[in-house]
């Protein structure tokens, strides 16, 4: 029946290619379910004349167009998300009820969004930023959303800070720029009166704002949370994310190369990972504490704005996450996955930290108001995987109403599935807290020390990774036009390290020095070097997961290709191609070999190392292309190990790096594959710098 409308009535008109319904191709519907005999052409009163209202195809189509957004979140709108699963090491009983952590091997799926915080849907993904990092668990308990970051404080303390600072961050409402940037004056006048700030400002200036990989990122639930064992006992704990392939970050130049060459390198990179079935793992940790370590400790543990070191609290690690399967549907499963922190599930509180309680508001306030009404769990990302009984019914997109005649309670009817009651034993109950006896708008001078885990912090990098901070506040600071402002900053900086203050004042053109700005609590400065706080000191020592750039040229050494390749393959590494056309070159065994980039379209920016494949009349012919000379000078300027043949000399003569090579060129006449491999495992020739 469906065939009798296709399209055969409307063949060659306009001569455009329409393929018709068939076994192959089943007939298209309307929404409504009615078949489609031509979707490419409108219904006209003639040949050539205007189109008429009674065109129910092309209204509903241009209806539905027109109503394909949704509003972005309001922060963290660019994210990408993947789905996995959740694997606990050993019960954790004695700690929590929380039903995931009961059974040794326990799997439980998940969805894991990672996001930029401050740039629009459609900005770039290497931004200077935090890295949101959500992972929505649907335990047989119901639905628990951990919904942290990569770095394990917060700017603020309160939630009624929080639209300040993000109006701060973002674009500035007269121009609408700058995108996806906090170098701008907005964001450093709100962040230099408000000192409380500073220890997010050391983080968010270091590496960890610009990540070489989503997978190679560490995440934290960053609030203090309690978990209550079933004889109703708690604890206090923090959330830790370790990733498996450690820690990597890129540097700042190639931040900015990258957005231009690829705006998508996270979500591209996370998607190529999980496609080739190299699946992005994390390890969750906890710190685990009582009431008597909570008085002990320097800081207040509700206080978003500290964290405990490793040093003094171990992270126990109770089990992995294992991100195994991309979407299906970007807009249906990433855009629309709605994470709230107040979804929790028996066996885990809240604490009275003001910034978590704000954020138990908004997050259900805001899902409203971005999926249109109260039913967004029954969006299939967010339904519970566990079964779901109440009275609550209708409201807009209801798409699972209660059974039967009954819906409220109490009621008398038969018991059953449609007739759920409470459960005093087995459902959620809050842990009992002491309150206060009176309603106060307050700050607790225990949140008073804005300055000295900002120090700890610093101190704890490598003189690499200080470097990287300082010259991160010169950059974003020259942005600021306003003089008083940068000053300001540099005044708190004071109360974190002197020289870190000078070389940032240097680095302005500074004239005079500010005084140290005014400290609600003098800055301590006893706390020791905490190494765990460093990417550098943790480095991972492997190749694994990451990428080799390839550059070759007709009649290259296939047998280098070959051997090198099989290393990489050992390792778990990956590599790209990289020709002078993308349809390739042919080798020096005669052999093809296809190209997965053109030189123009595949800078090294995009790789973790690069090596030099080229025959020496493939090199002078690249020598006399910019992009190829831009391929070895930026690898060499970020500190990438560069493999290469002399055959590769007058490529890297024209670069001009001839007398430049150090040991960070490896000389693959000299050193084997697996040799050259070893060697990668640095991730980066840091000398260089
Ligand atoms: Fe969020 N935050 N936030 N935030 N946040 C949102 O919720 C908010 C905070 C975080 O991939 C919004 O669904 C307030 C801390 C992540 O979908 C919104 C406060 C941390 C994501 C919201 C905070 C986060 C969000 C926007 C201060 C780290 C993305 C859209 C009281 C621990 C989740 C949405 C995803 C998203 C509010 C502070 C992490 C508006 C009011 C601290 C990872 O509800």
């Amino acid at each position: 029946m469906a065939d009798s409308f296709s399209y055969s009535d409307n063949k060659g008109k306009g001569g455009e290619l329409h393929q018709p319904a068939s076994d192959k191709y089943p007939t298209m519907t309307t929404a409504q379910g009615c078949p489609v005999s031509d979707d490419q052409n409108s219904l006209k009163a003639g040949e050539r004349d205007p189109t008429l209202m009674e065109d129910h195809v092309l209204r509903e189509k241009l209806f539905h167009f027109d109503h394909e957004r949704i509003p972005e979140r309001v922060v963290h709108a660019r994210g990408y998300g993947a789905h996995g699963y959740f694997e606990t090491y050993e019960s954790l009983s004695e700690l929590t009820s929380a039903d995931l952590f009961q059974r040794k091997g326990e799997k439980t799926p998940v969805f894991a969004r990672f996001s930029t915080v401050a740039g629009n849907k459609g900005s770039a993904d290497l931004a200077r930023d935090v890295r949101g990092f959500a992972v929505k668990f649907y335990t047989k308990e119901g639905n628990w959303d951990l919904v942290g970051n990569n770095i394990p404080v917060f700017f603020i303390q309160d939630a009624m800070k929080f639209p300040d600072l993000i109006h701060a961050a973002k674009a500035e409402p007269d121009r609408g720029f700058p995108q996806a940037q906090t170098a701008h004056d907005n964001f450093w006048d709100f962040i230099s009166l408000t000192p409380e700030s500073m220890h997010m400002v050391m983080w968010t200036m270091s590496d960890r704002a610009i990540p070489r990989s989503l997978r190679f990122m560490q995440g934290f639930g960053v609030h203090t949370f309690k978990l209550v064992n079933a004889d109703g006992k708690q604890h206090f704990v923090k959330f830790h994310w370790k990733p498996k392939g450690g820690m990597q970050s890129v540097v700042w130049n190639e931040a900015l190369k990258l957005n231009g060459a690829d705006p998508d390198f996270h979500r591209r990179d996370l998607w190529q990972a999980i496609e080739r079935g190299d699946y992005p793992e994390w390890e969750l940790g906890v710190q685990i504490f009582d009431q008597s370590f909570a008085e002990r400790f320097n800081f207040d543990v509700f206080d978003p704005t500290k964290l405990i070191p490793e040093e003094q609290i171990p992270v126990k690690i109770i089990g992995r996450m294992v991100l195994d399967r991309v979407v299906d549907n970007f807009f249906a499963e990433t855009e629309q996955v709605a994470f709230c922190t107040q979804n929790i599930v028996p066996g885990l509180d809240f604490t009275p930290d003001p910034l978590l309680q704000g954020r138990n508001f908004s997050y259900l306030d805001t899902q409203l108001k971005r999926l249109g009404g109260p039913n967004f769990t029954h969006i299939p990302v967010n339904a519970p995987k566990c079964p779901v009984r109440h009275f609550q019914q209708d409201g807009h997109m209801a798409m699972r109403n209660p059974k039967g005649r009954v819906n409220y309670e109490p009621n008398s009817w038969d018991g059953g599935e449609h007739n759920p009651r409470a459960c005093p034993a087995h459902g959620f109950v809050s842990s009992s807290q002491a309150m206060g006896d009176s309603k106060l708008r307050y700050r607790s001078p225990t949140f008073a020390d804005h300055y000295s885990q900002a120090r700890q912090f610093y101190i704890s990098q490598t003189a690499v990774e200080q470097e990287h901070m300082q010259n991160a506040l010169i950059f974003e600071l020259s942005k600021v036009e306003n003089l008083p402002i940068r000053q300001r900053l540099v005044s708190h900086l004071l109360n974190i390290d002197k020289t870190l203050a000078e070389q940032v004042a240097n680095g302005l053109g500074f004239r005079s020095m500010p005084d140290a700005a005014e400290a609600a609590m003098p800055p301590r400065q006893d706390l020791p070097v905490s190494d765990a706080l460093s990417i550098l000191k943790n480095s991972p020592n492997t190749f694994s997961g990451r990428k080799l750039g390839i550059l070759v040229s007709e009649n290259f050494n296939a047998a280098l290709l070959r051997q090198v390749t099989e290393a990489l393959k050992k390792e778990g590494a990956s590599y790209e191609i990289i020709a002078p056309k993308v349809g390739g070159v042919c080798a020096d065994d005669g052999k093809h070999q296809a190209g997965d980039q053109l030189v123009q379209g595949g800078p090294s920016v995009l790789y973790d190392a690069v090596l030099l494949l080229l025959s020496a009349e493939g090199a002078q012919s690249l020598a006399k292309l910019a992009e190829a000379k831009d391929f070895v000078t930026d690898a060499h300027a970020h500190m990438k190990f560069i493999g290469y043949t002399a055959e590769a000399e007058a490529l890297i003569d024209a670069a001009g790096l001839t007398g430049s090579k150090d040991d960070g060129w490896i000389n693959l006449e000299k050193v084997s594959a697996d040799g050259f491999l070893k060697t990668l495992r640095a991730l980066r020739y840091w000398k260089r710098s």
